[in-house]
């Protein structure tokens, strides 16, 4: 199948999920091809069968607001024609999935079905401000088809935006092989002295991350356990935060690493990811971390339950319980015993709930499914 895929090249889990599904796609004989205004920052490889193209915004002094929606749907119209695609899947509502359906208008000559991934903040952020409510939900009720990330996303759009559509769920992957505790000589002492626990977060830094809660935490069981905190990321949030960590006097036990490519090598190093999200419409680093053997503490929101096990593979606590969170934190880090057993249990789970060979074939069947109800 010739499938188009849009979505963001930036860091974040819906790109990542975007990439790692047009790859492991490709892998199996399918042609993809990418379309986003930059190459998408998991698709360092060269495959065959996989194709990028960009979207190129006109810089004309009339325009304050470069129109790059309309640009898009131009670039996925043209793929479209010049790929022969058979399908666009679009990652992220807004804009993505308004331009593939103004594109499917641009393709005259046959019937472009448009599949549309909802991801989070796209319907519980983006998509919830008045200004966007109507077209988030003309994009999510027109698409041919429409996924959600986790059962919680799905409710919460249904509900919100009172669609009476069907939208299947079909959870985020990672690939096993990728995700797996690896050795790093070196590392674990470059981050702390013997003895010394390591905790880790990785977001984008925005408010609904609760950094606040993450150092929080981290100060709490400091008290208790020698630890080190490693933030990995960058955004608005990140200034408030080494603040707070000045404040506390932690500076020399918190390491912020910025944005990083690879996160693998940082995970197998940790004993416990913090993951206290206001939302979470399912949680990737999460799922990333437990790959990885690294149990979580995270807290309630969202698909946050659907992807970790409460007291199996972490432990899951209301929003804003940060002492809660650190009694949990230093009941886990302080037994080798029980932290043994969550780790093996993160990992197992994160491979059997979350099979990449099985959650692919779920988007494949989707696409058979819309493309075979497009056919005259
Ligand atoms: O977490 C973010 O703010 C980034 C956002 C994105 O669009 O990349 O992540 C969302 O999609 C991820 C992949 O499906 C999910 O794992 C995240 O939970 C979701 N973020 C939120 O719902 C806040």
């Amino acid at each position: 199948m010739r499938i188009g895929i849009v979505c963001y090249p930036t860091y974040g889990g819906s790109g990542v999920v975007a990439t790692e599904l047009g790859k492991a796609l490709a892998q199996k004989g399918h042609e993809i091809h990418f379309i986003s205004y930059d190459r998408p920052f998991r698709l360092e490889m060269f495959h065959q069968n996989i194709f990028y193209h960009e979207v190129e915004v006109l810089d004309y002094p009339l325009f304050k607001f470069p129109p790059y929606m309309i640009a898009l749907a131009s670039k996925i119209g043209e793929a479209a024609r010049w790929a022969d695609l058979d399908v666009i899947h679009v990652h992220y509502a807004i804009p993505h999935a308004v331009s593939a359906l103004l594109a499917k208008k641009l393709v005259t000559d046959k019937y472009l079905p448009v599949v549309t991934t909802l991801h989070g903040t796209d319907i519980t952020v983006v998509g919830h401000e008045p200004q966007f409510f109507e077209i988030t939900r003309m994009s999510i009720e027109e698409s041919d088809a429409v996924t959600a990330v986790s059962c919680s996303l799905r409710d919460e759009t249904t509900d919100l935006f009172k669609i009476s559509r069907d939208i299947k769920v079909i959870y985020n992957f990672i690939d096993p092989e990728e995700y797996t505790r690896v050795a790093v000589p070196g590392l674990k002492q470059r981050y702390s002295a013997a003895g010394e626990k390591i905790l880790i977060h990785i977001s984008n830094f925005r408010p609904v991350k609760r950094l606040k809660d993450v150092i929080g935490v981290f100060a709490h069981v400091n008290r208790k356990i020698p630890a080190r905190l490693i933030m990995v990321g960058d955004g608005p949030e990140a200034q408030a935060a080494h603040k707070q960590v000045e404040a506390l006097g932690l500076t020399d036990r918190v390491h912020f690493l910025g944005k990083q490519e690879r996160v693998v090598e940082l995970l197998s190093v940790s004993d416990l990811c913090l993951l206290p999200s206001e939302k979470e419409s399912f949680g990737l680093v999460a799922l990333e971390a437990m790959a990885c053997g690294v149990p979580v503490i995270a807290s309630t929101a969202g698909g946050l339950p659907e992807v970790i096990r409460d007291g199996v593979t972490g432990f899951l606590l209301p929003v804003g319980a940060v002492e809660l969170m650190a009694l949990k934190a230093v009941e886990v880090l302080s037994s080798v015993s029980r932290w043994n057993e969550m780790s093996v249990n993160a990992r197992t789970h994160a491979r059997e709930t979350f099979q990449m060979e099985m959650i692919i074939r779920q988007y494949e069947e989707l696409y058979e499914e819309v493309v075979a109800r497009a056919k005259p």
